[in-house]
């Protein structure tokens, strides 16, 4: 284990002393590595024989989270899963939220007017209008997963991870790293073997993993469109018509990196009614780190995006290809 990671252990252990109820919070649009990082936190406190919930206030959420958390039930886990509604939450109650480090990232910002003790844990780049006045805020940036670091947490207390935990959790972290592929580390792998060790199951990892039909052949009409600028650099548009999740723009940049000659990838599309999102990735020889803080975004120098407000698609790849021509 990091030597960092460690200190963050001891102290995180240290506040744990302080507080009975905790709340664990995932990112909104909540993916496999906000939910498995949660439910392995969570079998870690009730160890600890906290009072801990899961606060996820999304009904809809995707295919391999709405089975998992199925799963969850089914099996009779007992793992607390709520709406904010639906937890009591007061100034004593402890707040940790999982996989990312702003407010308005999370389930219910709701939930920090009701209690200051905050706890952050995430393996995202940190931001400018990130969580502050934490009583801890673990980033590490260089982390496959949040399940990741939530994974060496269990272990160093040597607690027992139920086989489905271990399969939800094998699930994020294969997710987060595009099945071992982006930000995979030798840690990584050992952590993967290590969930085998605690009963993972890969084929109910594929079931986790699995993706709507409909989605993927949206997302392969964008592929269709994709364009090759200087040689090396992939980049296309959603539709106008058409709204997608990061995830999905996500996603679109992964799988263009597969392409022969392609170095970097960005996938351009609407967010939301008034907002454009660009997610760029890159095999690591460019930065697209940089070329996203040029458009006021950031990330990490293979894992990128940006937002653009009020402008339009054709603006924003504009201006995305105005920036990679001066490269
Ligand atoms: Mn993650």
């Amino acid at each position: 284990m990091k030597i960092k990671r460690q200190k963050f252990y001891d102290k995180f252990m240290e506040v744990l002393n302080d507080y009975e109820k905790i709340v664990l919070i995932p990112h909104n649009e909540i993916d496999l590595d906000a939910l498995a990082s949660s439910v392995g936190l969570y079998v870690f406190l009730e160890n600890l024989d906290k009072e801990t919930y899961i606060n996820i206030d999304e009904e809809d959420t995707e295919l391999g989270v709405k089975r998992a958390i199925q799963k969850l039930k089914e099996l009779n886990m007992n793992i607390d899963i709520k709406a904010l509604k639906n937890i009591e939450v007061d100034s004593n109650t402890l707040l940790i939220v999982l996989d990312c480090h702003k407010k308005d990232m999370t389930q219910n910002p709701d939930i920090f007017k009701l209690s200051n003790n905050v706890i952050v844990i995430d393996h995202h780049i940190e931001s400018k209008d990130t969580i502050n006045n934490c009583i801890i805020k673990y980033i590490d940036d260089e982390a496959s997963s949040t399940t990741e670091i939530v994974f060496d947490l269990l272990s160093n207390k040597n607690i027992d991870i139920p086989d489905y935990v271990a399969t939800v959790m094998l699930a994020g972290l294969t997710l987060d790293t595009n099945n071992f592929t982006i930000k995979t580390t030798e840690k990584t792998h050992e952590v993967a073997a290590e969930l085998t060790k605690h009963g993972a199951i890969t084929k109910e990892v594929q079931y986790l993993l699995k993706e709507d039909l409909k989605q993927y052949i949206s997302m392969q009409k964008i592929i269709f469109n994709t364009e090759i600028i200087k040689g090396i650099y992939a980049v296309t548009v959603g539709k106008k018509t058409e709204i997608y999740s990061k995830e999905q723009l996500a996603k679109i940049a992964d799988s263009l990196l597969q392409f022969d000659e392609v170095e970097a990838s960005f996938c351009i599309g609407k967010i939301n009614s008034n907002i454009i999102g660009i997610s760029a990735r890159s095999l690591g020889n460019v930065n697209v780190q940089k070329i996203m803080e040029k458009l006021n975004g950031g990330g990490h120098i293979t894992d990128a995006a940006c937002q653009m407000y009020n402008t339009s698609l054709i603006e924003a790849k504009k201006q995305l290809l105005k920036i990679i021509e001066k490269l």
